[in-house]
């Protein structure tokens, strides 16, 4: 069996994604949803570690009636672990979260993180509340994950085990009003960055 691509999984995942919210974790996970399409309802946190999972809560609390996906690494989940905690308590039926685990902390230098040691985030998560929990490690699996963050109610959470392999730099746009608005004209209508 080989490893998964995190490029592969991110697109596949993004797939058909109509008006999906994304939150996208810091360095990586931002590239890869760039590479995949950069789009008006992605928000990539670019540099800001520890808090995709709560950014992406805030979302799905404020927006009931929308789907929200967070898509963020393996070392930012690790250091918003209670986030998981908070979201097994609040239980947003509309959230997703997707842990894209290369076992590293890829952009500084491929430093091992806790879930090379055997951390089981996805074991974490279900005991905090998620109404699921899965960890993913074989390509088949990966289209059922995709419509389960699409359609089945949730909070959802899944451990995608991927190679610890260097990709290329996809930057988004890089100002962060910029992101921040385009994203609310995206979801709340045009003028929404004058509110
Ligand atoms: C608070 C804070 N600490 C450290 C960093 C530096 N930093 C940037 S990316 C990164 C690694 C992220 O690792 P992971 O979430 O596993 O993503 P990967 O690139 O491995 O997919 C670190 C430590 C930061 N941006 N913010």
């Amino acid at each position: 069996m080989s490893a998964l691509r995190r490029r592969e999984v991110v697109k596949a995942l993004l797939a058909e994604r109509g008006d999906l919210l994304v939150v996208a974790g810091l360095g990586s996970t931002s590239w890869d949803c760039t590479a995949a399409g950069d789009h008006p309802l992605t928000f990539p946190m670019w540099g800001a570690m520890g808090l995709a999972a709560m950014t992406g809560l805030g979302l799905a609390l404020a927006q009931p009636g929308r789907r929200v996906l967070v898509i963020t690494g393996d070392g930012e989940m690790l250091m918003g672990l209670g986030s998981l905690a908070t979201i097994g308590v609040q239980r947003p039926a509309n959230l997703s979260v997707v842990v894209v685990d290369n076992e590293r902390y890829g952009e500084t230098g491929m430093q091992h993180t806790h879930t090379a040691h055997g951390v089981d985030l996805a074991g974490v998560a279900r005991a905090a509340g998620f109404a699921t929990a899965v960890l993913v490690r074989e390509s088949s699996a990966i289209e059922a994950l995709r419509r389960t963050v699409h359609r089945e109610p949730g909070p959802h959470f899944a451990q995608v085990k991927v190679a610890p392999e260097k990709e290329s730099v996809v930057l988004p746009p890089r100002e962060g009003t910029i992101l921040k608005n385009r994203f609310r004209e995206a979801l709340l209508g045009a003028g929404a960055h004058l509110q």
